[in-house]
């Protein structure tokens, strides 16, 4: 979205008169408290207290309570001595939610400037938008795309009169097109206002999208999206005139139900088990989790109703907060649904951006009966989830300052993976290359042979679609055999591969280079996806190693949520846990001391630096190697998970750290150093990142330690890498690869040269001539590897300038400058 819109118009609402405020029904304080629970029956003894419970979280594994979970309640005066007399384990987090909030918003003043695009944050309501500014919004995003955003519809009113507001976004918005629908809304609960942002992220997004981002174009011209953002307007005003700057914690409709109490709660009124006997609901219309006097008895959860009889939605999204948890039917009774196994691989695809856990309500939560998702699921046979947004640790119901657009933006991923995965949505698994028959059987495809490829594919969508696959060679000289194959039919969350016809491809014997590059493209599912592949021709040469006893540019990345144990490079000290060994007292690199670990520290108990509350990412610098094929990434691992719940997960990035898809995961503690090797995949490009990720999201003892990395891969004699970042005070590692008995000699310089030849040297030097200086002679061993360390001095003036490095080698048969060079730019 262009600035100008939003910001101008939100400006000027700037300058609107206040709402006279509203007085509180029930203005008590309000405190946090936290409730250990570690068996069923406990959790039942809190459910018949019918509180007002506001999230599940799992116990981390530094407190008391480790193995239970932790149940977020919102309590009102006396609630605490409920709690005590029920002789559950509880605690008061914060004594005075308003005045906490308060203080929050006192630290992050909101802004209101509307300079972002979108203004998310910005909104007036301690950053989030109002009901008043949600309409503002919705009418920017019509008035700016006619053709694929509607004019907002009322699908009914709330009880207090006011509109339902539905939008579409889609190609030709007005015409009903055969598109798979998808329903998204927000706001059942009047207190979580990250299920609008994030919302209104997306749509933004995608409209923005349209044209010049391939997956937004994808979706709008394949998809109809309709959009709810806000179920509870009645609610959703109630707290913004009862707490004008956010914190406010009502969470029902506003139905008068008679005898000083309100509200029925929206998310319990609905047909599917609605008064079921596994409870999950109340009786009470003073309760939170107030059902109402019948199924659709509030107008707020029979318009929805109303309007879904009027759709087929393929998947619904029905988005609450908090608790970073993506969770399906059922959640009025405590089995599964027929079709578990579907939700479980959807459900995989859909996290695998913000690694949150998922899984069914009444298993990750509680039991919640007559909720929207359960209907949707059994009434009208949709897909359906509710996304937990946000963690209690970042302010919970009501985040503040950068937390808004934090927690909005790491959830982009998911809302656009709901909607692709309405309709067929092909995911590459796997990509094999082998020698055809005929070949030397090396395993290894050579110049002078022919190669198969197998390519294995999942459907993640929800509807079957005939997939194609074809091989292209990016290389001219590369001849393409069998390029082209259909696998028929691929049924929903179906896998498939061409193992009975593969493609192939000849390398002729002539060929120069050190590599076959092809591509490969899978079609059918209304998109063109390319993978491009690499063939090296030779085994892999180590081209570079880091023990991690000196600073080389690794790095934990901002954003993280744990709260503990986040990744340094240190000594760990040894712990364990009932004659388990969860964090090793050794490194693995000879001679060293050091490696990368999840807190050092040991520590009081066992749980006391572990990884708790979230994820801690460490990163790779940004690496450039590009003239590496068949990149092979390899270090030692010690991973401990004491309940097997949280995996460590390795990733790749191939444009610096902007997107990121995954090469390892595990669930499985090591009790020892391991080693793992895992291929980079294709392309490598000059902006290769690679992150291991830490996680406990579902409470346990998480420790990991990283150490004895290299990187290996098909490259020419000549060959340079650099591992860095460039910080002054840090130390580039510079790595030659040339044949044994070989000379090598790496050269430096700032910045690059126009390319010179040199009489009696091979190649081109691309360095600049005049700055560049030799570094010693290297006698290249049986490792074909040799590596030089530079110690970056601190000196201010250097910050900015480019270090660029090319190698040059001496064999029996002559001299010649490799054919790369590598360039940092010191910071
Ligand atoms: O209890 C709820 O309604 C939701 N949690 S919240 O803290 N946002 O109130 C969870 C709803 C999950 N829904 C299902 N029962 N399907
Ligand atoms: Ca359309
Ligand atoms: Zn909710
Ligand atoms: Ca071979
Ligand atoms: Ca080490």
């Amino acid at each position: 979205m262009r600035a100008t819109r939003l910001s101008v118009v939100l400006a000027a609402m700037l300058a609107a008169p206040a709402t006279a405020q509203a007085p509180d029904a029930d203005p008590s304080l309000r405190q946090l408290l936290e409730v250990v629970i570690h068996t069923p029956a406990e959790m039942q003894q809190l459910m018949a207290l019918d509180l007002d419970v506001a999230g599940r979280r799992s116990a981390s594994s530094g407190d008391a309570a480790v193995g239970g979970v932790l149940m977020d309640v919102i309590g009102r005066p006396g609630d605490l001595h409920l709690l005590q007399k029920a002789k559950l384990r509880c605690s008061v987090l914060e004594v005075d939610m308003a005045a906490a909030h308060a203080a929050r918003v006192a630290l992050h003043p909101p802004v209101n400037s509307y300079t972002l695009t979108p203004a998310i944050g910005q909104g007036a309501m301690g950053g989030h938008y109002t009901l008043a500014e949600m309409l503002v919004i919705l009418d920017g995003f019509a008035a700016q795309y006619p053709n694929l955003c509607s004019q907002r519809v009322s699908i009914g009113q709330s009880i207090e009169g006011r509109d339902l507001w539905m939008v579409k976004i889609s190609d030709n918005v007005a015409v009903d097109e055969a598109e798979p629908e998808v329903l998204y809304d927000a706001l059942h609960h009047a207190r979580e206002p990250m299920s609008l942002g994030t919302m209104l992220l997306f749509m933004d997004e995608l409209l923005d999208g349209y044209g010049n981002d391939a997956e937004a174009t994808h979706l709008i011209n394949e998809r109809e999206m309709f959009f709810i953002p806000c179920v509870n307007p009645d609610g959703y005003e109630f707290n913004r005139t009862s707490s004008p700057n956010g914190g406010g914690l009502w969470r029902k409709n506003r139905r008068d139900n008679g005898g000083g109490t309100f509200g029925v709660d929206l998310n319990r009124n609905y047909g599917t088990g609605w008064a079921a006997p596994f409870g999950g609901s109340s009786t009470s219309p003073s309760s939170s989790t107030y059902r109402g006097t019948a199924a659709f008895s509030e107008p707020e959860s029979a318009a929805v109703e109303a309007f879904t009889l009027t759709r087929q939605f393929v998947q619904v999204f029905s988005v609450h907060c908090y608790g970073d948890v993506l969770l399906h039917p059922f959640g009025w009774q405590p089995s599964a649904p027929a079709n578990l196994p579907a939700y479980g691989i959807m459900g995989d695809f859909l996290v695998e951006e913000n690694g949150i856990g998922h899984g069914s309500v009444s298993g990750l939560l509680y039991i919640a009966s007559g909720s929207a998702v359960d209907h949707h699921h059994s009434a009208h046979g949709s897909y359906a989830w509710t996304p937990e947004l946000g963690a209690l640790s970042e302010g919970g119901f009501w985040p503040v300052g950068p937390d808004i657009e934090l927690i909005a933006r790491r959830h982009q991923p998911m809302f656009r993976k709901v909607a692709l995965i309405a309709g067929a949505a092909f995911h590459q698994l796997n990509v094999q290359v082998n020698e055809a028959a005929g070949s030397n059987g090396n395993m290894i495809v050579e110049p002078g042979e022919t190669a198969e490829v197998v390519v294995t594919i999942r459907n993640q969508g929800a509807a079957a679609a005939t997939v194609n696959l074809q091989l292209f060679a990016v290389d001219p000289n590369l001849v393409i055999g069998s390029g082209m194959v259909s696998l028929g039919s691929v049924a929903s969350v179906a896998t498939v591969n061409n193992t009975a016809t593969p493609l192939t491809f000849s390398v002729p014997a002539n060929f120069v280079g050190i590599a076959a590059h092809l591509v490969v493209r899978v079609t059918g599912d209304g998109r063109t996806q390319d993978f491009p592949i690499a063939v090296p021709f030779t085994g892999p040469r180590r081209c570079m190693d880091d023990d991690f006893e000196r600073d080389r540019g690794f790095a934990r990345m901002a954003g993280g949520t744990a709260s503990t144990g986040l990744w340094e490079r240190g000594a760990p000290q040894m712990t364990s846990s009932a004659g388990t060994t969860i964090q090793p007292g050794t490194q693995t690199t000879p001679g060293g001391a050091q490696c990368w670990v999840t807190d050092p520290l040991a520590g009081a108990s066992v749980g006391a630096n572990d990884v708790d509350s979230g994820y801690t990412d460490l990163a790779t610098p940004i690496m450039d190697l590009s003239h590496i094929s068949g990149g092979i990434i390899s270090f030692d691992y010690w991973y401990a998970e004491s309940a097997g719940n949280d995996p460590l997960v390795v990733s790749v990035s191939r444009d610096g750290g902007s997107s990121w898809s995954q090469l390892f995961q595990t669930f499985s503690p090591t009790g020892t150093w391991q080693r793992l090797d895992l291929p980079l995949g294709s392309p490598m490009t000059d902006q290769m990142m690679v992150r291991v990720r830490a996680q406990d999201q579902v409470g346990s003892l998480v420790e990991a330690c990283i150490d004895g990395l290299a990187i290996a891969g098909a490259v020419a004699d000549g060959a340079t890498t650099v591992l860095g970042s460039g910080v002054l005070g840090t130390d580039l590692r510079i790595a030659g690869n040339a044949p044994p008995n070989s000379l090598l000699v790496p050269i430096a310089s700032f910045g690059l040269g126009a390319g010179v030849s040199i009489p009696g040297v091979s190649g081109t030097l691309l360095l600049d001539l005049g700055s560049a200086v030799m570094f010693p002679l290297a006698v290249v061993g049986g490792s074909e590897y040799v590596v030089f360390d530079m110690a970056l001095p601190v000196l201010p003036g250097l910050v900015g300038l480019q270090l660029a490095f090319q190698s040059v080698v001496a064999t029996a048969s002559g001299i010649g400058f490799g054919g790369n060079a590598p360039v940092i730019t010191l910071q």
